[in-house]
């Protein structure tokens, strides 16, 4: 992408009504814009990184098995009287009628949703387990939205569902999401600390969330320090073996960790005070096993290896990637703006023209540019007449990974020199040498 065809409303000044740090950097970013309370749209870097965002976690979500659907997001009250929640969720729903005078509701979450698909089409236990999730804006009338996207009420939410035929299977059902998330964060560059947490209006009585940890986290949370050195299980683990994805949960789950809500002095007292990590923490994904709680009222059920009837024993496991990007922001951002993780980074390499017009520098970007972008890089090509500290600034405020800077002097030499944004590190290297070592030949 040439920036001068580019839309990125970069943002001199802080502005004001940003309280958090990755508020004021998205919008200074020109990563999104408020529309109203709690609603933004996704300007064109903010929606790379989203669709960045959601790529891992579909391939995630795939990998455990789960297989992606698409619902609706104005859903009909009478599903939802049908299990009971309909006046049970309170002000956080979103009522409305349609030209029929009939009640809808722009959809908070999908439970009910789904498990009519599921109650419509399944009825044996030998096409269990099923696993179904999508990737669909909510919206929660939230008392306090704020913090940007952190606490919106239009938000996007990947919402994973599973039915399996009792307990146990759905317990391992439970704990291959809960593996799947540890890969999820981990592969953004976040270090996410499973807790037990309360489990709200979803329902049920078992439910982790994963929290990362950050100052401007909304929640308290207590943990052993042995979660920082936690391993995250690579990409060979075998979804299909119960044990191994339960061994994984066990290892987990043994190390005290909880929210504020579920916190247990009396265990808290009994670990070494080094040894204790009491903090402010996101959380940026949340999952439930709750049984047969929307199965039984819904009359979701199958037949059994026993001939009878089985009310299917359910769990819902949700990340909001929106909020994600967020707490990406707050775990990894310096003075100067955001450091993107490369694998959700709008775009891996900047070339930076110091002196767009001069014909040699340009023949050099230009070259660059096409043979990253053959290479299957993205890249973003600043062929703007801006001065070069104006460029330096863009770059590093938009969080570009890899920079290539080229001036008339290096060019003249064949050189150019590359930028880590991370380390803040440069070096000047002959083109072709750059070139190989962002990737490309
Ligand atoms: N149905 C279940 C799981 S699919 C559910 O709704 N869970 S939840 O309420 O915990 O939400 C799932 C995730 O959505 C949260 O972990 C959080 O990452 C995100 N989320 C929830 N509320 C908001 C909000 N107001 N703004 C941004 N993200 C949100």
């Amino acid at each position: 992408m040439r920036l001068s065809r580019y839309f990125l409303p970069i943002l001199k000044e802080n502005p004001r009504e940003a309280e958090i740090v990755s508020h004021r950097l998205m919008l200074r970013a020109g990563m999104i814009r408020q529309q109203g309370a709690g609603s933004f749209s996704w300007l064109p870097l903010g929606k790379k990184v989203l669709d960045k965002v959601c790529r891992i976690i579909r391939e995630e979500q795939d990998r455990a098995g789960a297989l992606e659907i698409l619902m609706p997001t104005i859903q009909s009250a009478d599903l939802w009287r049908e299990s009971g929640r309909y006046e049970d969720y309170g002000k956080e729903m979103l009522r409305i009628k349609d030209r029929h005078e009939r009640d809808m509701l722009f959809g908070p979450t999908n439970e009910e949703m789904v498990t009519e698909i599921f109650r419509s089409y399944i009825k044996s236990y030998k096409d269990l387990p099923l696993n179904l999730y999508h990737i669909q804006w909510k919206f929660r009338d939230e008392v306090r939205p704020r913090f940007g996207v952190m606490r919106s009420r239009e938000f996007l939410m990947k919402d994973a569902y599973s039915f399996d035929l009792d307990f146990e299977g759905a317990k391992a059902a439970y704990n291959r999401m809960f593996v799947s998330y540890l890969r999820t964060f981990t592969r953004m560059g976040l270090k996410a600390i499973p807790m037990r947490a309360d489990t709200g209006p979803i329902g049920g009585d078992l439910s982790h969330e994963f929290i990362i940890l950050a100052d401007t986290g909304e929640s308290e949370v207590f943990c052993h320090r042995d979660y920082l050195d936690l391993k995250v299980p690579g990409e060979a683990t075998d979804f299909t073996n119960d044990d191994e994805i339960a061994g994984i949960v066990r290892d987990w789950t043994t190390p005290y960790a909880a929210t504020d809500e579920m916190h247990d002095e009396a265990a808290w007292d009994k670990i070494a005070e080094g040894d204790r990590l009491s903090a402010r923490g996101i959380e940026v994904g949340h999952i439930f096993h709750f049984g047969d709680k929307y199965s039984k009222p819904m009359g979701a059920k199958v037949t059994g290896p026993d001939g009878k009837d089985h009310n299917v024993s359910m769990g819902s496991y949700g990340i909001g990637p929106t909020r994600l990007i967020a707490a990406i922001i707050e775990a990894s951002h310096d003075e100067n703006g955001i450091i993107w993780p490369e694998s959700v980074a709008p775009f891996d390499v900047g070339i930076i023209n110091m002196k767009a017009g001069d014909a040699e520098c340009d023949r050099v970007c230009d070259e660059l540019y096409s043979k990253l972008t053959a290479a299957g890089r993205d890249v973003l090509y600043d062929d703007t007449d801006q001065r070069p500290g104006g460029k330096f600034a863009t770059a590093d405020l938009i969080g570009l990974p890899w920079q290539m800077i080229v001036g008339p002097r290096g060019v003249a030499a064949g050189e150019i020199e590359i930028k880590n944004r991370r380390t803040g590190e440069r070096e000047t290297l002959p083109i072709e040498a750059a070139t190989k070592r962002l990737g490309a030949a």
